[in-house]
């Protein structure tokens, strides 16, 4: 009870405010429109809140008046850029030199839809206890819009507790064989790899669901699943990788509120003892969406002639795909995926998209390919699309999907030939899109990839 007298005092200033003198935020409302964004912001942008330690930070925004608290999620990054990973394999595990106080290097994150208007010294005075704040301001490059989160600095003894919500999560289950499930959970999705154990991150199973669902069981399936050919000529052989020779293994992991960070540790077996691997690489999920900035490792020389390619597509269920549409960035008119090549279908624009867009009444998938510019541009770089219940495809030969059949099974095909050794980088990003989705609400997401929101430390407003 040593706290007792100082949160009297606090208490009684708040209560010294007369009601119709509330506080009002009119001065600077906020103005941001953008909601689909979870924004990052570096230590380096938090001023005063750097040097803090991290446990006795809180965020709050200013909505009708009032301070509330906001779910966030600080992850820390070493010297070296790693991530301190809390979670995963043991031997990633790691603290920062700063044993968990706010640096530049580490990283904020918060959701762009629970940021509010500006404060006023009269509003941060009513945020009891706190010993110390700051003020940043998140502006939209594109319109400018403007809205505020401040970040509270408390006693260790007197820091509140945190919101409950936890949007995002990452459970894996332990078979007895050794193998391992992995269930990636967002707001509304989870999507897992129980047919393709070996790969993390392959989804063979997907559903869509309502806000913080967890349990999925009896939800329908929308997937077959999601394919990758890797087609490499080198020193005159031809070899082809399917989606069960890539192995993506698991390392260090970050499991927050906000996001799970987890490494990526994919490989690819060539031949002649040459491995395709991916150093610095990660898979995230987010509230809304999943991402995977990769550097691929290329270790050989790909030979001018001959196939060397890297395909990745995902296929639809074959009962499941019931109502959806398909759209991208080349081809604004949405057609229908049902089985059947339609004209419209055979007519579509074939070149490499920028994104790719699966839709119907209960939700859907924005997908992204990013590459490196020169690949994208070459000439057997393209679109993958096809809507046929007959089609068979090398991987149905093999045996790599679940279901006969080409139920809107589309992705991006990448010309790899002539490719130098060297290290790539690349991202593959897919929003699941929640109930109600219409074309041109795609941009929203787009925006978040293209023109992230920016944060400043700013001083407040008097
Ligand atoms: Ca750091
Ligand atoms: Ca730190
Ligand atoms: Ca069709």
């Amino acid at each position: 009870m040593r706290l007792a007298p100082i949160l009297v005092v606090l208490l009684l200033c708040a209560a010294a405010l007369p009601a119709d003198a509330q506080p009002s935020s009119k001065k600077a409302p906020r103005t941001l429109t953008r909601s689909v964004d979870t924004v990052v912001l570096l230590g380096a942008a938090l001023g005063k809140a750097k040097g803090a330690h991290i446990s006795q930070l809180r965020v709050y925004a200013l909505h009708s008046g009032f301070l509330r608290p906001i779910t966030f999620q600080i992850d820390e990054r070493d010297q070296t850029g790693t991530f301190c990973w809390t979670g995963g394999a043991k031997d990633r595990r790691r603290v920062d030199f700063d044993r968990g106080k706010m640096d530049g290097n580490d990283e904020l994150v918060v959701l762009a839809r629970d940021l509010g208007d500006r404060a006023l010294p009269i509003h941060i005075a009513m945020v009891v206890g706190a010993m110390g704040f700051q003020e940043v301001e998140i502006t939209d490059p594109i319109t400018k819009g403007k809205a505020w989160l401040y970040v509270f600095t408390f006693p260790p003894q007197i820091v509140p507790g945190r919101t409950a919500e936890d949007f995002t999560e990452l459970r894996i289950k332990r078979h007895k064989n050794g193998e391992e499930t992995y269930y990636w959970f967002g707001e509304t999705f989870m999507y897992n790899n129980d047919r393709s154990r070996q790969n993390a991150v392959r989804a063979t199973f997907l559903g869509m669901g309502p806000s913080m669902t967890r349990d999925f069981r009896g939800t329908p399936n929308l997937l077959d699943s999601t394919q990758v050919r890797a087609v490499v000529s080198f020193m005159w052989i031809t070899l082809v990788r399917q989606s069960n020779d890539i192995t993506v293994d698991i390392g260090g992991v970050i499991d927050g509120p906000l996001r799970v960070i987890a490494e990526n540790q994919l490989a690819v077996r060539l031949a002649l003892g040459y491995w395709v691997k991916a150093p610095n690489s990660y898979l995230i999920l987010w509230r809304n969406k999943m991402s995977m900035p990769t550097n691929a490792n290329c270790p050989v020389n790909l030979d001018e002639s001959d196939d060397s390619s890297y395909t990745l597509c995902v296929d639809l269920h074959k009962d499941n795909h019931k109502g959806f549409k398909f759209f991208n960035s080349h081809n604004k008119t949405p057609v229908v995926i049902d089985g059947k090549t339609s004209a419209a279908e055979k007519r579509l624009d074939m070149a490499y998209p920028d994104w790719n867009c699966v839709y119907s009444k209960n939700g859907g998938m924005l997908s992204k390919f990013v590459v490196p510019d020169f690949l994208r541009k070459k000439k057997r770089s393209k679109l993958v699309y096809i809507d046929d219940a007959n089609y068979t495809r090398h991987e149905d030969e093999e045996g790599l999907e679940f279901q006969k059949g080409a139920f809107g099974y589309q992705g991006f095909h990448m010309d790899m030939r002539g490719l130098k050794k060297g290290v790539y980088p690349g991202d593959y990003v897919v929003w699941y899109l929640p109930p109600g989705f219409k074309p041109g609400q795609e941009q929203a997401y787009l925006d978040e990839y293209r023109k992230p929101l920016t944060g400043k430390s700013t001083k407040i407003a008097r």
